[in-house]
């Protein structure tokens, strides 16, 4: 209580959030605590499987099933040069951007904004054949992390992404299975020494490392076989293609901190 109390503070003093809260609030800062600490506890404990690599970018996944339904959890961490951690999270976090790097979505609607860094999104994503499309409804949060949790870095950003329902969409209605999701990315920036000699920091003298959780419930019937090569194929390229999304977005822009 004492922590969340700490930490709203945290954010209304810098003013990345507004200070009103709305009947998502208490459950926003419960999730988001919750999968701050699990992004950032290690893969090194034996239960995570490599299977994605590529440059910086590690992907492991543990398998996992529900009801017969492959739920496999994700973590990913990856490290980009040239950019913040704010930066990476405002884009992810920002429902106006999203068409511009998520290649999985035919069509997205802002149900409710919560706050300025609070927001309720319903998501209609591609068909794979030969399973029923799917949608999903979640809530977005995106914040700062206390400086006290950042451990080394110099700053550290989170969003999480967490389902939700909303009276006027409920789920399974027929056209669409809706997925159930609990995803995070946990950003941090790490300046190089150069800064430390009282220089201000350019995009040369930044690092950014990236943690991705994710964990999506199909819904409903999907073959296994397609569901684990449809997370083997898309999580790599949802990576690959956001973080290079963002740095070429930000590199001619002043940084962002
Ligand atoms: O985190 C990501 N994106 C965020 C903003 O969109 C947000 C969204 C998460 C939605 C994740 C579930 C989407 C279900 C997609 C259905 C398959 C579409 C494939 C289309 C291929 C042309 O947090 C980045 C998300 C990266 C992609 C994750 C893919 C996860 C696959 C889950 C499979 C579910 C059932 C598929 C039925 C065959």
């Amino acid at each position: 209580q004492l922590y969340l109390e700490k930490l709203r503070q945290n954010s209304v003093s810098e003013g990345q959030t507004k200070a009103e809260t709305h009947r998502l609030t208490s459950e926003i800062e419960r999730i988001t605590m919750e999968q701050l600490q699990y992004a950032q506890s290690g893969v090194e404990d034996g239960v995570w499987t490599l299977f994605a690599e590529d440059g910086e970018m590690r992907m492991y996944k543990r398998e996992e099933e529900i009801d017969g339904l492959a739920v496999d959890p994700l973590k990913a961490v990856h490290t980009v040069k040239g950019v913040t951690a704010r930066e990476m999270c405002q884009h992810f976090y920002n429902p106006d951007v999203r068409f511009e790097w998520e290649t999985t979505l035919e069509k997205m609607t802002v149900l409710e904004r919560l706050s300025d860094a609070a927001c309720v999104v319903l998501q209609v994503h591609k068909k794979v054949w030969p399973a029923t499309q799917r949608d999903a409804l979640f809530w977005s949060h995106l914040r700062k992390v206390p400086k006290d949790m950042c451990r080394d870095a110099h700053d550290a950003w989170i969003v999480c992404n967490n389902s939700t329902e909303h009276p006027n969409f409920p789920s399974n209605n027929g056209k669409f299975i809706r997925v159930g999701l609990t995803i995070c990315l946990m950003c941090q920036t790490y300046l190089d020494s150069s800064e430390e000699n009282g220089s201000p920091p350019t995009r040369d003298n930044l690092t950014c490392k990236i943690t991705y959780c994710a964990v999506v419930n199909p819904g409903g019937w999907a073959p296994t076989s397609v569901l684990r090569a449809v997370y083997k194929r898309e999580y790599p390229k949802f990576l690959k293609k956001f973080t290079q999304y963002v740095f070429e977005k930000c590199r001619d822009k002043p940084v962002c901190f």
